[in-house]
């Protein structure tokens, strides 16, 4: 393992599940935090947490990462000890409803493609320059199994995941030569705040979607994500599929009675 202490991180989506995670996973590991997503008051209350807890710097940033002029200002408009930044994980995402796409709704649509591919993207688009300029840095894409295997009803949110599992591969190649890594870490179901947001608040339809079976936890991916990001520079992990044991696939999850 190499350390990755006193390195920058940046984690979108910090405010909830995969993203706090990642937060307290690299915090204990001693890195150096730019935690961002919109919601203000989570941040506040995430990063002093982590501040007292393993002693780390944390720098919070409000930002929607679909919001292009946004993620250009906050990010650099960063203080400059903070510009550095030496691993970006792509975290902020979301599904909206799950509807047969001739029922769709084109605002639910939209909200998905601009954060998860063109939020993806702005950040990254920020963020990446420096990096081979500097030559050093590692980008983590937060895919999706619904990347590589899309579900019935699943339509815009796979395209999403789809189009990001693309964008990791043609990434990697657009940095051949550089010293710059990109990993892309696709998890199959995780308990997090995912399908409250997908079915706008439904608690109950929510529930189902974790009823009977043991889905992953957001620390499990997160682990997987520290592990990333601390393999030696020659090493670059590109694709790592991680599902729960009662996952077989994006649509066959073994129900216990
Ligand atoms: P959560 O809903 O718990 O967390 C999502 C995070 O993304 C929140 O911190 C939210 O913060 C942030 N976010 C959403 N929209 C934006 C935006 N426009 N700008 C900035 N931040 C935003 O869900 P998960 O932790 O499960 O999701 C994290 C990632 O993992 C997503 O990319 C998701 O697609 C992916 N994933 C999730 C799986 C699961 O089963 N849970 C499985 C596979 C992949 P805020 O609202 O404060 O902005
Ligand atoms: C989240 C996992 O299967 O609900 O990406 O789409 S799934």
């Amino acid at each position: 393992m190499v350390s990755i202490q006193h390195q920058t991180v940046l984690i979108t989506g910090a405010s909830s599940g995969i993203g706090a995670a990642c937060a307290s996973a690299f915090a204990e590991a001693g890195a150096r935090l730019i935690l961002a997503a919109r919601r203000r008051e989570r941040l506040e209350a995430i990063a002093p947490a982590l501040v007292e807890q393993y002693g780390i710097a944390v720098h919070p940033v409000v930002m929607d990462v679909g919001d292009r002029a946004q993620v250009e200002a906050v990010l650099q408009g960063l203080p400059a000890d903070w510009q550095a930044i030496d691993v970006l994980v792509n975290n902020a995402g979301l599904s909206r409803g799950l509807e047969p796409l001739q029922q769709g709704s084109i605002e639910d649509w939209d909200e998905m493609i601009d954060t998860n591919l063109k939020g993806l993207l702005y950040v990254t688009r920020t963020v990446l320059p420096g990096m081979v300029e500097r030559g050093r840095g590692h980008v983590i894409n937060i895919g999706s199994i619904a990347g590589h295997q899309p579900y019935p009803k699943g339509n815009v949110y796979c395209a999403t995941k789809a189009a990001v599992r693309a964008l990791s591969h043609s990434l990697k190649m657009d940095l051949s030569g550089t010293p710059v890594r990109v990993s892309s870490v696709d998890p199959g179901l995780v308990e997090t705040e995912f399908s409250q947001v997908r079915f706008h608040g439904d608690q109950d339809r929510a529930a189902q979607v974790y009823a009977h079976v043991t889905p992953l936890t957001p620390e499990d991916v997160a682990e997987v994500v520290l592990f990333c990001a601390t393999r030696p520079p020659h090493v670059n992990l590109s694709e790592i599929l991680v599902l729960p044991t009662d996952q077989s696939s994006s649509t066959l999850v073994h129900r216990h009675s």
